[in-house]
């Protein structure tokens, strides 16, 4: 973790946060360790925000700082390849948060999975369908929302009692949710970031 970076990303100091994901990549540091220092420091963000030394206008400054930093990092290249199978994933209805959903895209697609992105304020019905056409082992939902986690729930409640349930695990993600989320919403598992996911679907195809 690049104490600097987390700090630079956490004071929105574009300059430095741009100077030092350069740095970082030309002494070869892994993108995912990277990604990870602007998530600790997204996540301080999100604390000033709370405790209103924050307002909405930082919010989004810090998604438009997080986003050009993330440009810089290569090595996260779309392989082309689905040698994993597909993966459908979106974020949950009335929630708009896409950051992490979009890294999470990239990183699987680059591990050779087929991805379907449904987007950000994701109804069930599009999940449902999603599924239906798609048939993925794995369906993952975002929700960086506290007052969506009924959302959340709703939603796989559907897809189980449409009978979809069988052959496609749920996997969760996204800032606020932990284990107890997983249990309340019924999730199958609960990924903390993108290698997580990585590891877990890759395990669950090659059973
Ligand atoms: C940037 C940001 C915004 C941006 C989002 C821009 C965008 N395009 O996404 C904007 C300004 C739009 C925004 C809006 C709001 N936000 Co906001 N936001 C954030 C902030 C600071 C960072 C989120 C982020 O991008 N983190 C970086 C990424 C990389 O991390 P990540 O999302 O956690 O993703 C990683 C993992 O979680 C995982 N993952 C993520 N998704 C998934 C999905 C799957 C399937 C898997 C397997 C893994 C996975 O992998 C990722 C990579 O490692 C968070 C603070 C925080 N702690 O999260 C608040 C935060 C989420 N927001 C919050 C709030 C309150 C809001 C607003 C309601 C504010 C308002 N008053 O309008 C609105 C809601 C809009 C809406 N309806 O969705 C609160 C939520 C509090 C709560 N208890 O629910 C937070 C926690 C801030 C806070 N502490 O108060 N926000």
């Amino acid at each position: 973790m690049s104490k600097r970076l987390v700090e630079a990303m956490a004071d929105l100091d574009e300059d430095v946060v741009l100077e030092e994901v350069k740095a970082l990549k030309e002494q070869g540091v892994d993108p995912l360790d990277i990604i990870a220092s602007l998530q600790e420091g997204m996540g301080i963000v999100g604390k000033r925000f709370e405790e209103k030394e924050y307002f909405l206008s930082e919010l989004i400054m810090s998604a438009e700082v997080f986003n050009e930093a993330s440009q810089l990092l290569g090595g996260m290249e779309q392989s082309g390849s689905s040698k994993y199978g597909v993966f459908v994933l979106g974020t949950i209805y009335d929630d708009i948060h896409d950051i992490g959903k979009n890294i999470v895209t990239t990183v699987m697609r680059s591990n050779g999975f087929e991805v379907i992105d449904l987007g950000v304020d994701v109804p069930t019905a599009k999940f449902i369908e999603a599924i239906k056409e798609y048939k993925p082992k794995v369906v993952g939902i975002s929700c960086l929302l506290t007052t969506c986690f009924d959302n959340v729930k709703e939603c796989i409640q559907a897809i189980e009692d449409a009978g979809l349930r069988n052959d496609t695990k749920i996997l969760i993600g996204g800032g606020p949710v932990d284990e107890a989320t997983g249990k309340y919403v019924k999730a199958d598992v609960v990924a903390k970031n993108a290698q997580n996911t990585v590891d877990y679907c890759k395990e669950l195809v090659e059973v």
